[in-house]
């Protein structure tokens, strides 16, 4: 096995060569790093989640301003469900991110149709708090079902809205209503977000709401002390321990799910369409070949 040294993830272009084999397989990755990750929680992971458009992004990089500004090293990981051609350099919400700070890390990782947290998305996250950043801020598009993986792998999810969302009621069948710790409206710049501000107010009962705008950075001072604030209950609570228990745990099982998926297709693929078809009596002696044949494979590998 080759010898990793740590101390490389430090290096910003060492951890972005480290961060894209993670994109490219990220169990084998996971293995090869897995002396550096960190025993005691070093980063505060922020999921920020939201339905398209809100200005995740454009919050974001008002986030990492605000934080870099009081010395703290911040990355950020944006989950993109576009394209895997591109290779996590050029998708769409980088392009989307003004005011970044030159010492800030932004990286994209794409996402399969419907997945909002994949395997390489939690490994890049242990990767980059091996790094030793301060915070590591995840994006997660919102849209179609709210997918509460970003629960298992955030310290703390902050869900953003804005005012005229359309069908407001959508956004609250979605579930985004459980998922946040903390509600922010953004885009307070357009009239009609003391609206929107109320209304979910109403609705999320004593969680906190803050209206702020991305695009003239204003209220971002609170949003990041209400964060830390938040941050610190849990820390105090050891709810943090649990939180990346959770996330560990998720990797396992995604890392489990990925090994199963990918024998199983292969083994699928091997099994005659004739038998189907003609021979259903044998459907379960299929299964069960399948069975012992996908213990073996597995008992091969990594
Ligand atoms: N007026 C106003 N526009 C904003 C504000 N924040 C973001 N926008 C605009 O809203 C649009 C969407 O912003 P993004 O930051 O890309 O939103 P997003 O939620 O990341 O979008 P997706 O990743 O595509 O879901 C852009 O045109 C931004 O310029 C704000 O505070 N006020
Ligand atoms: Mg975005």
């Amino acid at each position: 096995m080759v010898e990793v040294k740590c101390d490389r993830l430090r290096d910003r272009l060492a951890l972005s060569k480290v961060l894209s084999l993670a994109e490219l397989d990220s169990l084998t990755t996971l293995i090869r790093y897995s002396a550096c990750l960190v025993r005691e929680p070093q980063s505060s992971v922020i999921g920020v989640t939201g339905p398209q458009g809100v200005g995740k992004s454009s919050l974001i990089s008002a986030m990492i301003k605000e934080l870099t500004q009081h010395g703290y090293r911040v990355a950020a990981l944006l989950v993109d469900p576009s394209s895997p051609l591109s290779g996590g350099a050029i998708l769409g919400n980088r392009i989307r991110m003004p005011y970044l700070p030159d010492e800030a890390f932004v990286r994209s990782v794409w996402a399969e149709n419907e997945r909002s947290i994949p395997l390489r998305a939690a490994v890049s996250i242990e990767l980059l708090e091996a790094a030793g950043y301060d915070y590591i801020v995840v994006e997660t598009p919102g849209a179609g079902q709210v997918n509460t993986d970003i629960l298992r792998i955030s310290d703390l999810v902050v869900v953003v809205l804005m005012p005229l969302v359309g069908d407001e009621v959508q956004v609250i069948k979605a579930g985004m209503m459980e998922i946040g710790d903390l509600y922010v409206v953004n885009k307070s710049d357009i009239p009609e977000s003391e609206l929107m501000y109320n209304y979910v107010k109403s609705l999320v009962k004593g969680k906190p709401v803050i209206k702020v705008s991305a695009l003239y950075r204003t209220n971002l001072g609170e949003l990041v002390s209400t964060v830390n604030r938040l941050l610190s209950t849990r820390r105090v609570s050891g709810d943090i321990l649990r939180k990346r228990m959770e996330r560990r745990r998720f990797i396992v099982e995604e890392a489990l799910k990925e090994l199963l998926e990918t024998q199983l297709r292969s083994s699928l693929s091997k099994v005659s369409p004739s038998i189907l078809v003609e021979k259903p009596n044998l459907i379960p002696e299929v299964i069960s070949s399948l069975k012992a044949s996908l213990v073996k494979r597995l008992s091969g590998g990594p």
